[in-house]
């Protein structure tokens, strides 16, 4: 058995040594490469949403590994359709488990649906989750984030040579994601609310070409006199939103797990928070939610905005529920 070995290892070292040979097949080690997915500033008010760097060239037989720094997912259609965030069962909206979980083999060769799933909505918990692919064919591979849409996309190019790093690779992975971050930065220090009459209008922001979004209502408090209207309106492309007082409690999940007898759980959306309640006032009680508010440029007759009138003065704390974990909160000064 030992002799077998030896030949087998011989024979490796001759074709090793072969393939190192000028003008000869790469038949060099496969090598790993690793693309971080988003990414936040400390607090969590700026969020990355693109894939750091969203173009990387490898070589046949390379491995990607994407770590995961915020709720996003790393999906190859591979020839399927683009699959919806949620499907619906009678009047209740469930994530749509062909997002969230993962899906495909551990190789990519341009065909068949490969998904990496969502990571847990827990800031603590982004970054100690990877998806690794191992692309065994040439060719330009496009790959997107179902939770974020089609603007959250990255292209891995298969080559038989490649003239890059994986370590010039995770240079820029840094670079790219801080100059994401800054550019996230600077909209939010010169976010301003906007005023029409009676109206305050306060933009939801994020940006296509710089790939951010901001996960904060506004830089301070809203001061408004009463009876005032404000109205939240999408400007992001890639985020959902809530408006949602809750006068005093806590905001409600937004994912439900439903263990199911057999197999994966379902992932309800709370209809809580997916469902507009109808008061068009708020005098400091009750609860008061504007429903799923949608990314600025979605299809479809679905709400951008949300109006409010602020009727009794008072100091009044909401949340978006999609984002609460993140300290999505912000306050409304009624004088
Ligand atoms: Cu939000």
């Amino acid at each position: 058995m030992r002799s077998t070995a030896v030949i087998v290892l011989g024979v490796a070292l001759i074709l090793a040594a072969w393939s190192a040979s000028p003008g000869a097949p790469a038949l060099a080690a496969a090598r790993t490469w690793t693309i971080v997915a988003g990414g936040a500033t400390k607090d969590y008010g700026v969020w990355s949403n693109a894939y750091h760097p969203r173009r990387v060239e490898i070589a046949t037989g390379d491995t990607v590994v994407w770590k995961f720094a915020g709720f996003h997912t790393v999906t190859f259609l591979g020839g399927e359709t683009f699959p919806g965030l949620t499907v619906q069962e009678g009047d209740r909206l469930y994530l749509n488990p062909l997002v969230a979980f993962p899906a495909g083999g551990k190789t990519y060769d341009g065909a068949g649906y490969h998904n990496s799933g969502v990571p847990p909505e827990d800031p603590a918990a982004f970054g100690k989750l990877t998806y690794a692919l191992t692309f065994t064919k040439p060719g330009t591979y496009y790959y997107v984030c179902v939770v974020h849409g089609p603007g959250m996309g990255g292209t891995v190019l298969v080559k038989d040579r490649v003239s890059g790093s994986p370590a010039s690779t995770a240079a820029q992975a840094v670079r790219d994601q801080e100059a994401t971050l800054k550019a996230g930065q600077a909209a939010l220090a010169a976010w301003k609310v906007e005023r029409q009459g009676n109206t305050v209008i306060v933009p939801l922001i994020g940006d296509l070409p710089h790939g951010h979004s901001l996960l904060r209502f506004s830089r301070q408090p809203l001061v408004v006199t009463r009876g005032t209207t404000v109205m939240w309106t999408m400007r992001d492309p890639f985020e959902i939103h809530t408006v949602t007082f809750t006068s005093g409690q806590k905001p409600p999940e937004f994912v439900l797990p439903q263990p199911q007898p057999q197999g994966l759980p379902k992932l309800l959306l709370n209809p809580k928070v997916v469902a507009p309640t109808p008061q068009k006032a708020y005098d400091g009680t009750g609860y008061v939610n504007s429903g799923i508010l949608f990314p600025a440029g979605a299809p479809g007759n679905l709400p951008h905005s949300y109006s409010l009138t602020f009727t009794k003065p008072g100091r009044y704390e909401y949340w978006c529920a999609v984002h609460a974990p993140e300290g999505m909160k912000g306050e409304v000064i009624v004088k």
